[in-house]
Formats: structure tokens, C-alpha cells, sequence
């Protein structure tokens, strides 16, 4: 029987360590008879899910690893959903994805229950799930949907991207080959698995190349130290604040435990960063206190990773380097024209096997978002000498923070339903830390007054923390321009 080739791969590793949590390894052989059962629960006597959608939420764990993989099996298309969430979010990505049924280990099922009894789907625990029974999996070609992983964008609600499993091998081989991965790699797993950086570049590429995944659950910076420190890793990969918070931890360190961090990063063959700009300073400052020169990379929810820095070469700082394997990349001029030379900024657009399919339902979004046959990433780069430099996002609504994009209008509609708001704008403030950070400027209603802390408390229940406005300007009226539309440069300003 055809099996999908992840499946195929992981055969051939059989005894090796694929995951270690909680102190606990657990082998390919594992991953396979475990993500069998999990296949053949879900099929419940049916032969294939026909790309049902099942979504999940679990921490960085073997249980994931094992539900992603059983969904997969069974033909199903695989929703991750965020820990982070709160129930609206959540209710927003169940809804629109239509999914049928969703697993969580038993500690969440609590915090999930309310959810889904209103919404009238099966909520099942990773117990429940799991057969003993031997049943025959269905025979699966590449091009089968495989994941919808949630995006935001300039619409208001995040979008649903669709990634078949042609594209995820795509991206997954792209980087397995250019970032030379090995089965006697090991790499913690620290990031949030709803999202293709801890999914396709962690995770993925890892159990792809026989190699072994550390699941750490969430990021802190002394246990991650400790690790490093132990010489458990070959690779490395995170976002700008991870390498932010460790230099702060690295500063801070007594010199003896600063030399032993130091000998633990020096002992890897690789570490990258990416999913938001990495400061040259910070880049530098790495370098200065590791020995070890980071390597940054670009990618995208709905394309992977397109660009890279070289694993053997120059490691420029503040650039992202070329095109990756298998990925044509070109710029084009605000009037659509190809870019030919250096030294000129335009959009990135791509193509490749690795992007995507569509977006969930939404065939003129996803129109839209391609110009004869590239999709537009809505960044825009300059090429100089051979490497592409990321120069900021087309629309002003997009911020990230922490790596996490969000989109300024999502945010908006959620303060508008507050009670006391009569008007509010939401821009992205450089941050140290986060890259950018959330701000809000906010008009009230007549004779209300809004103070940070009540808003944040008021937020929680309704948006991920890091969405959360962590400064707020109260004004009588948002600058606007003559058309009558805010301007947000102008907004921006008044948080300098
Ligand atoms: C949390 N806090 C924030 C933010 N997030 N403040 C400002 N801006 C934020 N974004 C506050 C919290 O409210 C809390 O405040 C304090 O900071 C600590 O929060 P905590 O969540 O504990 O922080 P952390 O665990 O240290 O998280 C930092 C993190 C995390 C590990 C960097 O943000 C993270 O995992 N980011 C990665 C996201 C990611 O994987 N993105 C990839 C998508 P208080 O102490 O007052 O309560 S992009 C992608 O996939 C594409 C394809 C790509 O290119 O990679
Ligand atoms: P996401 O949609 O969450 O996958 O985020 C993708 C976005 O992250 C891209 O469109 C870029 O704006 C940003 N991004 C990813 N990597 C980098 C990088 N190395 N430098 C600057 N921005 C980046």
C-alpha cells in the first residue's frame, strides 16, 4: 500500500529516539503503532475521513506528534489549534474550518467542554481516541489537503491556510536539504505547534530526518540554558525575542554559568532565527556572546520558507539571504513590473511546490492573492549583492510581535464591542523585546473614561494575550485625513 512518505521515512528509523518530553522517550516504532491507533479511532469502521477536519489542541508532546500523524493517516486534514486562544478565537477557527471533531489530552478537556457542547462537536480525549484494533489506512496521494493552519491578514478575522501534503513535504525538503539535516540532529521544541516555524521547521523536518525533537512545552529561558548547557542540541531554532530574552539571561549570569552557556551554543552546528526581523545589534551581540553566528531566514504561513541565509557562506546580518531550494522568488514595482536589478525595493512574490493551496472557503481571497500563478506576500525586500534585506510589510495593519503576526483590524473589532469605546486604532510600536508591541489609541463614549488595566482584563476573555494592547492613549478624536480615514502613521507617531 502507498503510504504517505513521512510514513515511509520513519519505518526506516524504527528504535530511534523521535520525541523525548516529560522525561520520557518515545521511538519512531512508537510514533507509527501509536499514530496507527489514533488512525484507525478516528475511521471508527469508516475507510477514510475524506479530509475531514479535526482539530487538536495539545502542547509540544509525543500526544501531538502521534494525533498529527493519526489524522493524517486516516486521510483527515489536521487543525491545530492555539493553547494561547481565547474561546472566541477558538470558536472563530472551529466555525469556520468546520471541523467535526476535536481531540485534547484530559487535562484540557475542562477548558474546552463549555465550547464545544455550545457548538455541538464531539470534544474527544487522546484516551478515547486511541484503538487497539488493526485496520487497513487509506491509500493517500501527496496532493491531499493535509493542514489548515490560522493566519491573520488584512481581513479582519484570520484566514484558514490549506496545505496539502505535497506542499508540507516541499517546505519540509527545502530545508532538510539546504540546512543539512541529519538523524543525529536534536532540537528543543519551545514554540507554539499552530503555526509552520514550531510545525514544518521544528517538528516536521526533525521526525523527517530521523532526528530527535525535545519538547520543552513552553519557552523559559534558565531551563532552556540548563539543556544548552548539558551539550543535548545540534540545532536551535527560534524567534528574535527567544534570542532576545537569552542574551538578557546570558547577561545576567554569574561567569561561570555564562562560560558553561556559552560552550553548549558553541557545541551546535546550527541555530536560525526568523519569523520577524532580526536586529543586526542583536545578531552581533549573539555572536559576541555565543561564538555562534545566526543564521536568518524568511518564510511565511502560506509558503514555508522562501529565503535563507547559506549554511555554508556569509551569514549576513539584517539580510535573509537567497532563494530557497526549489522556491523561485522575484520582486515586483508598486505597477507590477518585475524587478530585474539590485538595489531596487519591491513586493516578494513566490512560487514553488511549497505554497499553498488556498485559502479555506475563500476562493476570492485566495484569487486575489496571486498574480499569474506567484503569490503575493504583501513584504517588500531589496536584493543587494545576492541577498535579499526585508524592508517592512505593504499594509500598516499587519504587526508582529513576538514572531506572532496580527492583524490591527482583528483587534480593533474586538475593543469595539467595549461598551465605553466610541472609536479606536490599532498600530504596532517598536519594542525591544517583541519587535513591535500593541498599541491602541481609543476615543470614548461621552463621559466614559478607560483606563489600561480594566481594558486588558476585559481583553483577556476575548483575544490571545499577545493581542492584548499593552499601551493606550485616550484622545478626543483619531488624526484623520481629509478623505475622513485614520491615519495610522500619524497614530504611530503619538506613541514615540
Ligand atoms: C507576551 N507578552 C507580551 C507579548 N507576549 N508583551 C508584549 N508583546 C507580546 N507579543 C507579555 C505577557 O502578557 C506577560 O506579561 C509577559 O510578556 C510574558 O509572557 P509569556 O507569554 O510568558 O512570554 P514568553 O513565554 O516568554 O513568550 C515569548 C515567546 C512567545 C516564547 C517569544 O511569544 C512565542 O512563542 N513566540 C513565537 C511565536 C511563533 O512561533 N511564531 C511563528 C509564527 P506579564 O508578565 O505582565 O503577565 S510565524 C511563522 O510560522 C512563519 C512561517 C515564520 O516565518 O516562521
Ligand atoms: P506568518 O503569517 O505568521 O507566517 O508570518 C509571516 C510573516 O513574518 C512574513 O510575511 C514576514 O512579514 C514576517 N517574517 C518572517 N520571517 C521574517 C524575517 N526573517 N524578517 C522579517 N520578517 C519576517
Amino acid at each position: 500500500m502507498p503510504e504517505l512518505e513521512f510514513v515511509r521515512r520513519a519505518q526506516s528509523f524504527g528504535t530511534r529516539v523521535a520525541v523525548t518530553a516529560e522525561g520520557h522517550d518515545h521511538s519512531y516504532d512508537s510514533l507509527l503503532s501509536v499514530s496507527e491507533g489514533i488512525a484507525a479511532g478516528l475511521l471508527d469502521g469508516s475507510t477514510d475521513l475524506d479530509e475531514e477536519r479535526v482539530a487538536f489542541l495539545f502542547a509540544a508532546s509525543f500526544e501531538y506528534a502521534a494525533v498529527q500523524w493519526g489524522i493524517w493517516r486516516a486521510g483527515g486534514i489536521a487543525v491545530p489549534l492555539s493553547l494561547f486562544a481565547a474561546d472566541p478565537e477558538l470558536e472563530h477557527v472551529i466555525t469556520d474550518a468546520q471541523v467535526d471533531r476535536i481531540i485534547a489530552p484530559e487535562d484540557l478537556l475542562e477548558k474546552l467542554r463549555p465550547l464545544c457542547d455550545r457548538l455541538s462537536k464531539p470534544l474527544l480525549s487522546f484516551s478515547q481516541i486511541s484503538s487497539q484494533e488493526s485496520v487497513p489506512l487509506p491509500e493517500l496521494e501527496d496532493g491531499r489537503r493535509a493542514m489548515i493552519l490560522y493566519t491573520s491578514g488584512t481581513t479582519s478575522k484570520p484566514k484558514g491556510v490549506v496545505s496539502t501534503h505535497a506542499n508540507i513535504q516541499a517546505q519540509i525538503t527545502a530545508l532538510v536539504e539546504a540546512w543539512g539535516w541529519r538523524s543525529e540532529d536534536s532540537i528543543p521544541l519551545f514554540l507554539p505547534l499552530h503555526h509552520v516555524h514550531g510545525i514544518v521547521n521544528v517538528q516536521s523536518c526533525a521526525l523527517w530526518s530521523g532526528a530527535k525533537v525535545d519538547c520543552l512545552g513552553s519557552f523559559d529561558a534558565e531551563a532552556v540554558l540548563e539543556r544548552v548547557a548539558d551539550k543535548q542540541y545540534s540545532v536551535f531554532m527560534g524567534v528574535p525575542t527567544i534570542y532576545v530574552k537569552l542574551i538578557r539571561s546570558l547577561e545576567a549570569a554569574d561567569e561561570k554559568d555564562r562560560a558553561r552557556y556559552r560552550d553548549g551554543f558553541a557545541h551546535m552546528r546550527l541555530m536560525v532565527s526568523g519569523s520577524a526581523a532580526l536586529p543586526a545589534s542583536v545578531h552581533e551581540q549573539w555572536t559576541h556572546l555565543t561564538g555562534q553566528k545566526l543564521l536568518e531566514r524568511y518564510g511565511m504561513t502560506e509558503i514555508g520558507m522562501a529565503i535563507s541565509n547559506p549554511l555554508q557562506g556569509e551569514r549576513r546580518p539584517g539580510a535573509v539571504g537567497m532563494a530557497l531550494p526549489g522556491v523561485t522568488v522575484r520582486l515586483t514595482s508598486e505597477a507590477g513590473d518585475v524587478i530585474e536589478g539590485e538595489n531596487e525595493p519591491g513586493e516578494i512574490q513566490v512560487r514553488g511546490p511549497a505554497v499553498f493551496s488556498e485559502y479555506w472557503n475563500k476562493p476570492d481571497v485566495t484569487q486575489a492573492s496571486f498574480v499569474g500563478g506567484w503569490f503575493r506576500t504583501g513584504d517588500m525586500a531589496v536584493l543587494e549583492d545576492g541577498y535579499y534585506r526585508i524592508m517592512g510589510r505593504l499594509s500598516v495593519d499587519i504587526i508582529k510581535s513576538g514572531g506572532y503576526k496580527l492583524s490591527a483590524l482583528e483587534i480593533e473589532a474586538t475593543l469595539l464591542t467595549h461598551p465605553a469605546i466610541r472609536e479606536c486604532a490599532v498600530v504596532g510600536v517598536p519594542d525591544d523585546t517583541w519587535g513591535e508591541s500593541v498599541a491602541v489609541a481609543v476615543v470614548a463614549h461621552d463621559g466614559e473614561r478607560i483606563e489600561l488595566p480594566a481594558l486588558k482584563e476585559w481583553a483577556t476573555e476575548r483575544m490571545s494575550a499577545y493581542k492584548i494592547p499593552k499601551t493606550l492613549l485616550l484622545l478626543d478624536d483619531l488624526p484623520k485625513n481629509a478623505m475622513g480615514k485614520v491615519t495610522k502613521p500619524a497614530i504611530q507617531d503619538l506613541f514615540d
